[in-house]
């Protein structure tokens, strides 16, 4: 059964941080407005029971990625055109104002993703261009 980690795992990354940060335990033996003597269900003083309050909104925005294109001299301009268009849904200028860009400086942005969607589509392209024996290159980094 997939639990509520697993799920925010695909959002956050495996092992992030879930909450650091944004909640503070408060003992129930520290003072309060009404002395901690209320009927508020906190156990009282002495009791070593604790509430954990939120200080900060439960979500967060996800680190993205880039996923960037490198030049060489053997994949063809049209290959890298067709990649462009397959994998992050280029128009055909833009396609080629992109591969041109890498063919000139080479290195371009070909889009920037959550860790997962980066992370997929640098492997897609990579097995496109084995498969069609180009030695293309495409990589991500952080944001
Ligand atoms: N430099 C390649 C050529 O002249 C074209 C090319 C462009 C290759 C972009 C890779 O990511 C690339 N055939």
């Amino acid at each position: 059964m997939s639990t509520e980690r697993d799920r925010l795992d695909v959002f956050w990354g495996r092992n992030a941080p879930l909450r650091a940060g944004r909640e503070r335990v408060r003992s129930a033996k520290e003072p309060q407005k009404n002395g901690g003597q209320g009927g508020d269900g906190d156990g009282g003083p002495g009791s070593g029971t604790a509430l954990i309050t939120r200080t900060r909104p439960q979500t967060r925005r996800p680190h993205m990625y880039r996923v960037l294109l490198l030049n060489d001299d053997y994949t063809t301009q049209e290959f890298v055109v067709v990649v462009l268009r397959r994998y992050f849904n280029k128009s055909l200028e833009e396609a080629t104002r992109i591969m041109l860009l890498v063919h000139n400086h080479g290195v371009g942005e070909c889009g920037v993703f959550t860790y997962e969607v980066a992370e997929t589509k640098v492997t897609q392209v990579m097995e496109f261009a084995r498969r069609h024996q180009h030695p293309l290159q495409c990589i991500m980094e952080k944001k």
